[in-house]
């Protein structure tokens, strides 16, 4: 049986191992030899606090921050030097001028343009009507009637035309065409009243285009200042008393 002092048997247990006084040579026990060493005891209680450390090295740079506020204004600059000279500007008359020619320019388009609507639109009523005959910027018409040659005149002139004047072969044809729809000879804007033997149009024109029949105009009985058209389109001198098919131009 092993004898253990008291502190060894605390020793052993662990209890107060701080407090042991074994010794390594287990021979010099006065009474009783130690056995095998202890397990080592729990740690000591913290040291005191040791000293300041140096500072840590500089950190990185920070983000960029907001802009700050505007500074004052600065002073007033110099003057610039003076600019070239612009053109010369209308005068408060010519200003005036200028838009009152504008405007009359506006209006002459304007005019222009009711004119020609209204040459279309007088074509347009006078072709609704039967017996006419559109060649070139030229209208032909007929109403069917008869008279002299100065009711002929009369009755063109009051439906706001002439009496028929042929200027080319055209204008002839389509004269001798309504002609022959009525089967009746017309009396053309044509005559010799003025000067015996000078035929012209009602306006004074010479003649630049004529279609006498042969041996005509030959002023038979020297009572013939007036011209009719045969149904082959062949004129022929004839008395302006005579009656005749109206047809009138426009
Ligand atoms: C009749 C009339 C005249 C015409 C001759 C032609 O006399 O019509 O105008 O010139 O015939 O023969
Ligand atoms: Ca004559
Ligand atoms: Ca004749």
């Amino acid at each position: 049986m092993t004898l253990y002092t008291t502190s060894s048997l605390l020793k052993r247990t662990g209890l107060f191992a701080h407090q042991c006084t074994c010794e390594e040579k287990t021979n010099t026990c006065t009474f009783i030899p130690c056995g095998m060493p202890g397990s080592n005891g729990l740690p000591g209680r913290d040291g005191k606090e040791g000293p300041k450390g140096e500072n840590g090295e500089l950190g990185l740079r920070g983000a960029q921050g907001l802009p700050g506020k505007a500074g004052p204004s600065g002073p007033k600059g110099e003057k610039g030097s003076v600019g070239e000279r612009g053109p010369t500007g209308p005068s408060g008359g010519q200003v005036t001028q200028l838009r009152y020619h504008s405007e009359l320019d506006h209006l002459k388009t304007q005019l222009r343009e009711l004119q020609a609507q209204l040459k279309n639109l007088q074509a347009t009523v006078i072709l609704l009507f039967p017996n006419g005959m559109t060649v070139g910027e030229k209208i032909f018409k007929t109403e069917g009637s008869e008279g002299n040659f100065e009711t002929s005149k009369a009755v063109c002139s009051q439906a706001g035309g002439l009496l028929a004047s042929p200027r080319n072969s055209a204008e002839n044809s389509a004269i001798q065409q309504i002609a022959a729809w009525h089967k009746k000879m017309p009396f053309l804007g044509i005559n010799d009243i003025q000067t015996e033997g000078t035929f012209k149009h009602l306006n004074g024109e010479a003649l630049g285009y004529s279609n006498w029949a042969s041996n005509e105009p030959n002023n038979s009985e020297g009572i013939e200042d007036c011209v009719e058209v045969h149904s082959s389109g062949k004129w022929n001198d004839k008395s302006c008393g005579e009656k005749r098919l109206i047809i009138c131009e426009y």
